[in-house]
């Protein structure tokens, strides 16, 4: 499976370990990267290093176009790399535009973060509606981050609510993977120090990306948000399901409404067979 990623690595951790859970998914086929949600250049920086770390430099990065609301909390990662090259939003453009030139080829768009490159894509290519198979990190059809039944804007919707009523508007068909199926998925303590402690040149950078989120966000718990969107496109039983019709309101809420179906909407995670998955696969041998 082809696997396109938009990402706003180097903000919450949980982009890194999603990286590293693709890279170690010999069912995925990284085809390149793009970053959104503000310091789209450093992002593109983080990215670039993880990827080089882990010796697949063959994949390229791309700097999203400006939008958002996020911060960057690995600077540090990329103190040394401030002078690689990253390709422009143009380049991402054209090489979106190879990548859905074949209508019989459908890659998945894997967004984890704001949906403001995305909405720029339909924007510009309108086919691209079609020829991607959309699946989204974002939104609550009723879970808060806490998990009580409370209406809450996620943040990647809510970093570009444009962006996102758009996409969800946009006619395509989205696989959404939102709050209600993740809002639990914490990676247990001793788990994240396992990783760490794994000698890899990828859990190597890992080791070093944590403590920085850990001192940029000292409250934060490590709940693992992107790497089960990416484990369901693997094993998508993770997940239960349900087809609904959303759109998104000014204020970034996911409203259901009638009408056909636009959304397969994640409704809830099998915790404990994800982390299991999830921890197996970062403590692999392969890079
Ligand atoms: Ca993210």
């Amino acid at each position: 499976m082809d696997v396109i990623v938009d990402t706003d690595i180097g903000d919450d951790i949980d982009d890194a370990l999603a990286l590293a859970l693709l890279l170690r998914s010999p069912e995925l086929v990284l085809k390149g990267v793009v970053t959104n949600n503000r310091h789209e250049e450093e992002r593109a920086l983080v990215a670039s290093k993880l990827l080089e770390t882990a010796g697949r430099s063959d994949v390229p990065v791309y700097r999203g176009t400006p939008g958002g609301k996020g911060k960057l909390s690995h600077g540090e990662f990329i103190e040394d790399y401030r002078n690689a090259e990253v390709g422009s939003f143009e380049d991402f453009l054209l090489f979106l535009n190879g990548e859905i030139a074949d209508a019989a080829h459908r890659p998945v768009y894997l967004s984890l973060g704001s949906l403001t490159n995305i909405a720029h894509v339909l924007d510009r290519f309108p086919q691209a509606a079609q020829r991607l198979k959309l699946v989204i990190m974002g939104g609550s059809m009723g879970k808060d981050y806490k998990g009580d039944d409370r209406p809450q804007a996620e943040w990647n919707i809510y970093s570009d609510v444009q962006a996102a009523g758009k996409v969800f508007g946009s006619g395509a068909d989205i696989i959404m993977v939102g709050l209600d199926a993740t809002w639990n998925l914490e990676l247990p303590r001793e788990k994240m120090d396992e990783l760490t402690r794994f000698s890899s040149p990828l859990n190597g950078a890992l080791s070093r990306l944590i403590p920085q989120w850990k001192a940029f966000y000292p409250e934060r718990r490590l709940i693992l948000y992107d790497p089960f969107t990416v484990g369901i496109l693997i094993e998508e039983s993770m997940a239960r399901w349900e087809e609904v019709c959303l759109e998104v309101d000014d204020g970034g809420l996911i409203l259901k409404k009638e009408g056909a179906s636009n959304v397969r909407a994640a409704t809830g995670s099998d915790k404990e067979r994800f982390l299991e998955f999830f921890v197996s696969r970062l403590l692999s041998d392969s890079i």
